[in-house]
């Protein structure tokens, strides 16, 4: 998958793509990051990206060209499957061209929520624009007539979009298949089954004084898939019971849940 972001800090992305899963999945040519700096495409000596509201009022106001002027550098390129930026032994197979209408994504708080549905659907593409607002805001025109979708990683304000393509980036490259260890990691995921994952246990067996369930060191796959899944259903149950509406029950599990709910 190819992730371009289009930002006024792209120096805000390195540290955290450059470590762990991130950097490995890139290492391994099953995604690539490109950071754009929105600034490099505003006109002028001063490259001017933000002027005051009309209308007056605080703040600033993101310029439409610059942002305009970037998403089409940057569709250009892919679609050209960067052929103008790529250098001998850049890469050891050369990208190949785009298709050519990736979503171009805001991160807004105005956007829709963000969640592992939508980090689903967005595994799905093969190439995603993401632009990060800034300021009060950015001109409504980039909204109209530019953006396929805006996304919101929840209903607090953060100073810029650029945590949130952060967040996007992450939950949906751990999705890639192959960017996980094992190949059904993501499978298990607290979300991913519609319910918050139980408990887990490594060594030492007894740690002062507190012992790891007997189940688990029983050897017994069925017992401890059950007990597994009868803890996930108890911290559903008590931390996010909405969550339960939706997720796929069997009979088995109601039973439990009958059991639980009659015991409060
Ligand atoms: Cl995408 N941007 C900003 N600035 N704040 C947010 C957000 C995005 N999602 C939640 N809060």
């Amino acid at each position: 998958m190819r992730i371009d972001i289009l930002t006024l800090f792209p120096e805000m992305f390195s540290s955290y793509l450059a470590a762990s899963i991130l950097q490995r999945a890139q290492e391994v040519g099953l995604l690539a990051v490109h950071l754009h700096n929105i600034r490099d495409y505003a006109a002028g000596k001063h490259r001017v990206t933000d002027e005051p509201p009309y209308g007056g009022g605080g703040g600033m106001v993101l310029k439409p060209e610059p942002i305009f002027a970037a998403v089409e550098a940057v569709l250009e390129r892919g679609r050209q499957g960067d052929r103008e930026t790529r250098r001998q032994g850049d890469s050891p197979s050369p990208p190949l061209p785009l298709s050519p209408s990736p979503p171009l994504i805001l991160l807004t708080p105005q956007g829709r929520l963000f969640n592992q549905r939508v980090a689903q659907e967005l595994a799905g593409r093969e190439w995603l624009v993401l632009i990060c607002g800034r300021y009060e805001g950015l001109d409504e025109r980039v909204r109209q007539h530019l953006v396929t979708d805006e996304i919101s990683i929840g209903d607090y304000v953060l100073t810029g979009g650029e945590l949130a393509a952060m967040v996007v980036v992450d939950a949906v490259a751990r999705l890639i298949p192959g960017v996980l260890g094992a190949a059904d990691a993501a499978q298990e995921d607290s979300h991913a089954t519609g319910l918050l994952e139980g408990p887990h246990y490594t060594r030492p067996e007894s740690f002062r004084g507190w012992t790891v369930p007997e189940v688990l060191r029983s050897g017994h796959a069925a017992n401890i898939a059950r007990w597994r899944r009868e803890q996930a259903l108890r911290r559903t149950w008590q931390r996010r019971p909405e969550l339960l509406l939706a997720a796929a029950l069997t009979e088995e599990d109601r039973q439990f849940l009958a059991i639980l709910a009659e015991g409060m």
